[in-house]
């Protein structure tokens, strides 16, 4: 005679997938790695400072931050820095695509211009944090369609006589994506219609004799 096979009810709690374990491994290694996954930005970014130390050139108070390519990155920079509105008198902050300088002489901006806000002394403590953020944000982003290709970096300046914000764009003759760079600024820092927001060349502003540069296109 044969054993008698007596089939057994099975309660749920005694179902045992003896996978179960790693199958939760896989799901962590899986969650895990999202977690970790950087989002790239179109361009690697390079933050700048300046100091204004009177016994220095003004090439030798320029100094590189750090690099950032991702948004993670941006952030952990940003959260980790001095608001440019605490930031010295004198002080700037730049942010280039990397490999272009903050300056004048470099190949990329050479042939280039800033459109160029001048912001109200008074309004360092309400309104500059946010433009300066704002512009961050559009660079990053390449808010300027096409034109960002054009984009070189932006700079606040933090100065005695009222704090300056500009994006410094490529080639000043090519007024289409000047333009477009322009208008996509003034808007995204809603600055009012009427507040002129002026584009200069890097050469008249490098040559200028007096205290104004003369503008090319004004928004
Ligand atoms: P600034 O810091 O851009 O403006 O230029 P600030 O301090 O408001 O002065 P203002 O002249 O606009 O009223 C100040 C000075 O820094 C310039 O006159 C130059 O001597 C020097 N400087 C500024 N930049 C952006 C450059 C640059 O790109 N190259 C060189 N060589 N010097 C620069």
């Amino acid at each position: 005679m044969g054993e008698t096979m007596v089939e057994q009810p099975v309660k749920h709690q005694d179902v045992v997938d003896p996978l179960a374990g790693e199958k939760e491994k896989v799901q962590d290694v899986k969650m895990g790695k999202e977690i970790q996954v950087k989002h790239p930005l179109q361009n690697k970014w390079a933050l700048w400072f300046f100091k204004n130390d009177k016994l220095k050139s003004w090439a030798n108070n320029l100094r590189l931050i750090t690099t950032f390519d991702s948004v993670e990155d941006f952030w952990c920079v940003y959260n980790h820095i001095q608001l440019a509105s605490k930031l010295g008198l004198g002080c700037d902050y730049s942010l280039f695509k990397d490999g272009i300088r903050p300056m004048w002489e470099d190949e990329k901006n050479r042939c280039g211009g800033r459109w160029l806000v001048n912001i109200n002394k008074n309004q360092r403590q309400v309104e500059l944090d946010r433009l300066w953020l704002e512009t961050l944000l559009c660079l990053i982003g390449e808010a300027f369609g096409d034109a960002s290709e054009q984009v070189c970096g932006a700079v606040v300046n933090i100065r005695p006589k009222g704090d300056k914000l500009a994006v410094w764009t490529g080639v000043a003759d090519n007024a289409e994506s000047v333009m477009k760079i322009g208008k996509t600024f003034k808007e995204r820092l809603t600055l009012p219609a009427k507040s002129p927001v002026v584009y200069e060349k890097h050469l008249d502003t490098a040559n200028k004799t007096g205290s104004q540069t003369k503008s090319k296109f004004t928004l």
